[in-house]
């Protein structure tokens, strides 16, 4: 199977050779990076490393995704896996989130940190809570259990592309979860490991304006799709 990896890079030049490093080659084809206007030396550092490197000055996680998807359209991967850039993941667990999809006929795989190993304190509180918060509503509203709503997951390319995807921020991977329980996916969850982010700046949790921003943005996803259920719209 043919797989490819999406990093959005936001001013991640010091731990991007680190992520390269680790993502196992001999399974995934094309590292595709989206530099969104980043003002450090990312995208040079991501070509180096072997990365194909592409550019969206338009600012959000999402926005960079999308660039990433209309990309990818032209080469056709089986399964595209999602990944951050700031070594907080352990890109050699790419294995084990793709093994239910090549094995055992899973649509999407969810990395859960909640149920791996995290380093003390490399889930912040306020994600945790976070998380915790988002998966409750989602079951309430879905009935599907997850336990996290992190970044590190793997897809197949023709469920994503039939997602229509369409968040520009930091709603992205919850709209993504909620989209695969709608369109009728085989959903799991993987044990995924965590560490602290020692490099590089903090951007979204570990900042008030970035918690802030993220944690009202996947409220406002959940309210939105959730009342186009209730509303048949
Ligand atoms: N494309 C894009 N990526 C972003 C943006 N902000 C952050 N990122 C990337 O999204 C990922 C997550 O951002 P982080 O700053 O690590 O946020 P976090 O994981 O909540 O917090 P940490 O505890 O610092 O790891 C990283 O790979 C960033 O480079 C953005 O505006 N656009
Ligand atoms: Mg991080």
């Amino acid at each position: 199977m043919k797989i490819s990896v999406i990093m959005p890079v936001l001013d991640e030049e010091k731990s991007l050779p680190l992520v390269m490093k680790d993502i196992p080659r001999d399974l995934v084809e094309e590292v595709v990076v989206i530099d969104n206007g980043s003002s450090d030396g990312s995208a040079i550092v991501a070509r180096e490393n072997g990365a194909t490197v592409l550019s969206e000055p338009r600012k959000g996680y999402g926005y960079a995704c999308l660039r990433g998807i209309e990309y990818l359209k032209s080469k056709s991967p089986d399964i595209v896996v999602f990944l951050d850039a700031d070594y907080s993941d352990y890109p050699e667990e790419i294995s084990s989130l793709v093994r239910p999809i090549i094995e055992e006929g899973y649509d999407m795989v969810i990395g859960s940190r909640v149920k791996g190993k995290s380093e003390k304190g490399a889930i912040l509180p306020q994600a945790r809570y976070g998380n915790m918060l988002g998966t409750f509503l989602i079951r309430i509203f879905y009935g599907f259990r997850y336990t996290d709503l992190g970044p590190f997951r793997a897809i197949r390319f023709d469920k994503l592309i039939d997602m229509d995807m369409q968040d520009k921020t930091f709603g992205w991977t919850v709209e993504m979860q909620i989209k695969g329980i709608k369109k009728g996916c085989r959903i799991t969850e993987v044990p995924v490991s965590y560490r602290k982010r020692s490099i590089g700046k903090s951007k979204v949790t570990g900042t008030i304006r970035g918690t802030i921003g993220a944690s009202w943005k996947i409220l406002w996803t959940i309210f939105k799709y959730t009342s186009r259920k209730f509303y048949n719209l």
